[in-house]
């Protein structure tokens, strides 16, 4: 290979990067960035598609080159020549992706330590999913906690939540707040799974919950409001909700025990009982 051909070769490799990259980078793929740690994170992905892109074109490039290059003459039906290791190319294929993933692994790492920082001052908020609604439980004092079916939450203050499931595994994503973490049930004794997640909203505004994991036939319908308002708001909000007690391993949204059995087709067949 010539120089020039090297040259070109390189030239190929960087237009084709930046043709793919810079689309892909300038896309708000999850909305206008709504918390504290959005902007790391829609950094960190962006760092990864420019990087993922390069790969791409180097790929692209090499076989497209190598395509033409080394095709067959018409009639040509002999094999090709007998080639052993290239130790020279092998160090260098296998020294860049090295480098590329090492860096994407102590990146992550860092952005992920930065985000996961807890605040002293954070509202405590206990989230169960279940096929196919989420409830929000605000823990209070003396043991009780306020429940509602609308995430409801103050501008500026970091959220720490824990998760939990009745039945599958569901995920809780709000994109705008880019956090994501999956609502697993949790077995006899609990599980060792990490189930707690923070993030910090600093847009006020109206979002959506939006389950991101496959649980079944009404997946798509598992969604839920989200308000971010002002502090002094969510203070009035709160003070205005009933307290009820929570109980273990059922979610105490459904204190009016709407989806318990008590249809009005049922309670007919049933009134003639003991
Ligand atoms: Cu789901």
């Amino acid at each position: 290979m010539t120089r020039a051909t090297l040259v070109r070769l390189i030239a190929a490799i960087l237009v084709l990067t930046a043709v793919t990259a810079v689309p892909m980078t300038q896309i708000h793929w999850n909305g206008t960035e709504a918390s504290t740690q959005a902007d790391k994170i829609d950094t960190l992905l962006n760092v990864m598609i420019v990087l993922s892109c390069f790969v791409f074109a180097i790929v692209m490039v090499m076989l497209g080159y190598c395509i033409w290059r080394y095709r067959a003459k018409p009639g040509d039906e002999s094999d090709g020549e007998p080639i052993h290791g290239n130790t020279k190319l092998e160090i260098t294929w296998t020294v860049i992706p090295t480098v590329i993933v090492l860096f994407g692994a102590i990146y992550s790492w860092i952005v992920l330590g930065d985000i996961e920082t807890k605040a002293s001052d954070a509202v405590r908020l206990d989230i169960t999913a279940q096929q196919y609604e989420w409830t929000f439980n605000y823990p209070q004092a003396n043991g009780k906690e306020v429940s509602s079916k609308t995430l409801v939450v103050p501008e500026g203050r970091q959220l720490e939540i824990r998760l939990t499931s009745l039945d599958v595994i569901h995920s809780f994503w709000v994109p705008e707040w880019r956090i994501k973490r999956d609502a697993v049930p949790a077995g006899p004794g609990g599980n060792d799974i990490d189930n707690t997640v923070e993030v910090t909203p600093d847009r006020l505004g109206i979002y959506n919950v939006v389950c991101t994991e496959l649980c079944g036939f009404g997946h798509a319908t598992m969604r839920a409001l989200v308000r971010v308002v002002p502090q002094s708001d969510f203070d009035q909000w709160l003070r205005h909700q009933k307290l009820v007690t929570p109980q273990p391993g059922s979610s105490t949204g459904d204190v009016s025990g709407a989806t318990s059995s008590g249809s009005t087709s049922g309670a007919t067949s049933t009134t003639g009982g003991p």
